[in-house]
């Protein structure tokens, strides 16, 4: 199966908000295989479908060191979250190169189906949280930087305009 392309920063289909997946059947599985191929390839911790250009709430992880433990969520609902926060450096296979500090919650639990349609539930802490929370952004049209200043935003959206054209 071949990779995926990858939606770059600020190509406006990052903002489509994923709608519910209604079966979990061979098409969303092969979607899901796919995913991790194209997750695993550039390195990333997590993918949200819409940064493949699919608008259903799919997200895939693996914050393992390993890079051997594949998480599936699949209409991932946040059911708890901690009222403690926590700072961490993010990144975006969206945005390359660019990090900055975003605060979230610090532990969150989320319920989903699992690659079998089956419901799960899952606590995570450390970057899973933030990877969890990075990637439910994802399909509700969010990226990490618009949680930045105005200019800040501003500075990376010109930058990332400007490698693309390079690119071109
Ligand atoms: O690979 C990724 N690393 C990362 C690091 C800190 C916080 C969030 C992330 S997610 C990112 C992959 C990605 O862009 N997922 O949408
Ligand atoms: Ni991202």
């Amino acid at each position: 199966m071949q990779n995926l392309t990858i939606l770059q920063y600020p190509d406006p289909r990052l903002y489509t908000v994923a709608k519910p997946v209604a079966v979990v059947d061979d098409r969303v599985r092969k979607l899901v295989a796919a995913m991790l191929e194209t997750m695993y390839a550039a390195n990333g911790v997590g993918l949200a479908a819409t940064q493949v250009d699919v608008h259903e709430r799919i997200i895939v992880l693996d914050t393992s060191e390993e890079r051997n433990a594949p998480v599936v969520l699949i209409n991932p609902q946040i059911v708890r979250q901690s009222a403690q926060d926590k700072e961490w450096e993010e990144g975006c296979l969206s945005v390359p190169g660019i990090y900055d500090k975003i605060t979230r919650p610090a532990e969150v639990r989320v319920r989903a189906l699992d690659a079998q349609g089956a419901v799960f539930e899952m606590d995570a802490d450390g970057l899973t949280a933030v990877c969890i929370l990075h990637e439910m952004d994802h399909l509700l049209g969010k990226v990490f930087v618009d949680y930045l200043s105005p200019l800040k935003r501003s500075r990376i959206k010109t930058k990332m305009l400007k490698r693309q054209r390079q690119a071109a």
